[in-house]
């Protein structure tokens, strides 16, 4: 399967030690405003060894035209698990029309012991995550690759 790949930089983070346990992962995605932009397959985030978190609102039609959403999701990893983890946004493919124009996604994480939030990265116009069969095949955006 072919990749988008959207790599970005560590931002209000990077003078942390990575050794600090992270509390939560906080995840704001926002869909384009692109005919068909909005998908109803499911949506994850996959932090490889950490986890794989899935994206949905009870009750919500998410990821629908214009829609930006929070998901926030605790955790138990450092930040320099963080940092050496591959990242990748991708959908199941699953529903009638499961293409999905993805326009921004930020991760801001906190801390534990701290309310502080600190955004981690932001990554923007991610474009196009359509169906995954000729002529499409690009589920999945890899936001961070593994160092
Ligand atoms: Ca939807």
């Amino acid at each position: 399967m072919e990749k988008l790949k959207i790599y970005t930089q560590e931002m209000a983070t990077t003078h942390l030690s990575g050794e600090r346990a992270i509390s939560s992962i906080v995840l704001t995605i926002s869909t384009g405003h692109e005919a068909f932009a909005g998908t109803d397959a499911r949506v994850f985030l996959d932090c490889g060894d950490l986890g794989t978190f899935f994206l949905k609102t009870t009750g919500e039609d998410d990821f629908e035209i214009g829609d930006t959403r929070t998901y926030a999701f605790e955790t138990n990893f450092t930040l320099e698990e963080l940092r050496r983890t591959k990242l990748e946004l991708g959908h199941d493919n699953s529903g009638v029309s499961p293409g999905w124009c993805v326009s921004h996604v930020l991760l801001h994480v906190t801390f534990q012991g701290s309310n502080l939030i600190f955004l981690y990265k932001h990554w923007e116009e991610i474009g196009w995550l359509a169906k995954n069969e000729a002529l499409y095949v690009r589920t999945i955006a890899e936001l961070q690759e593994v160092s």
